[in-house]
This record gives C-alpha cells, sequence and structure tokens, in this order.
C-alpha cells in the first residue's frame, strides 16, 4: 500500500465542544501524520462547492448550513493507505453505525453532526485537499 494523504475537516459540532485534540490524538495514534492544519470559518456557499456533489440530496441545505455555524479544522493526513485508513478511524458517516472506539462512535452528535469528513478516494482527496491547501502549506 502506497503513501496516501487525504482530506480531514474537525467539523463544526467537534470544534465547538473542543474536541480537536481528542480527535487528532485518534488520528496520529493510528500513524496518521497531519502535515497541514488551519483553522477556518466557512461561508454557506464554501461550504455548498466542497459538498457540490450532494447538492441533491434532501440534507443538502442543512448541511452547508451546519458546516459554516461554527469554525472547522481543516487538516491534511498522511501515511500508509491514508484514504481508507481515516474512514476506519472516523466510522460509519451514521454514529449509531458506527464501530466502538472510532471518532464518530465516541464523539459524533448524529448522522448530521457527525464530527469529521474524510476523502473517499484518491481522485476526491487531490481535489479536496486542493480546495483549501497550496502546496507550499503541506509539510510532510
Ligand atoms: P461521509 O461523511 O461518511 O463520507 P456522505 O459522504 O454520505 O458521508 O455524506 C456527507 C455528509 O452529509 C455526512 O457526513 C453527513 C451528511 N449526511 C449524510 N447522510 C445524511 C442524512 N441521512 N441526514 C443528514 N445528513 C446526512
Ligand atoms: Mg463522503
Amino acid at each position: 500500500m502506497a503513501i496516501e494523504r487525504t482530506l480531514s475537516i474537525i467539523k463544526p459540532d467537534a470544534t465547538k465542544r473542543n474536541l480537536t485534540g481528542k480527535i487528532n490524538a485518534k488520528f496520529e495514534d493510528a500513524g496518521l501524520r497531519i502535515v497541514a492544519q488551519k483553522r477556518i470559518h466557512l461561508t454557506p456557499a464554501q461550504a455548498g462547492v466542497f459538498y457540490e456533489v450532494h447538492k441533491e440530496r434532501p440534507f443538502y441545505g442543512e448541511l452547508c448550513e451546519f458546516m459554516a455555524s461554527e469554525p472547522v479544522v481543516v487538516q491534511v493526513l498522511e501515511g500508509e493507505g491514508a484514504i481508507a485508513k481515516n474512514r476506519e478511524v472516523m466510522g460509519a458517516t451514521n454514529p449509531a453505525d458506527a464501530a466502538p472506539g472510532t471518532i464518530r462512535a465516541e464523539f459524533a452528535e448524529s448522522v448530521g453532526e457527525n464530527s469529521v469528513h474524510g476523502s473517499d478516494a484518491p481522485e476526491t482527496a487531490a481535489v479536496e485537499i486542493a480546495y483549501f491547501f497550496s502546496g507550499l502549506e503541506l509539510v510532510g
């Protein structure tokens, strides 16, 4: 398995509850390196572009408002098979289905307010990383 990079977002429900450090510890304990990280406050329109793939889904408006409701921490995680590894560490989208010990099992409040985002494939990881970071900000 090759070294990959994936885009992670610590979402508003988690930043609001001061969980950034606890969530970052889960990534680091799993062997993922945080090679870029910044705290930003998205507008609903910026969140809308990021989640454009979901624009036909009934929860799209709510999702964009939620992502703009508080600051988020956007980050790039690097490691062996980082995309799939991060999805494992995150747990299932709905915290009710998330495996014990995963971020969503421990911290998520609901399917909508589920603490973290992680890219789902190499193509989406590349697009999502480029949306938030310039090459100069990625420090491996
Ligand atoms: P994931 O974040 O696990 O990749 P996804 O890409 O299917 O999940 O959906 C993106 C986000 O949209 C998800 O993290 C939270 C929100 N979402 C998904 N399904 C939802 C639902 N049934 N109701 C409300 N929000 C939902
Ligand atoms: Mg997704």
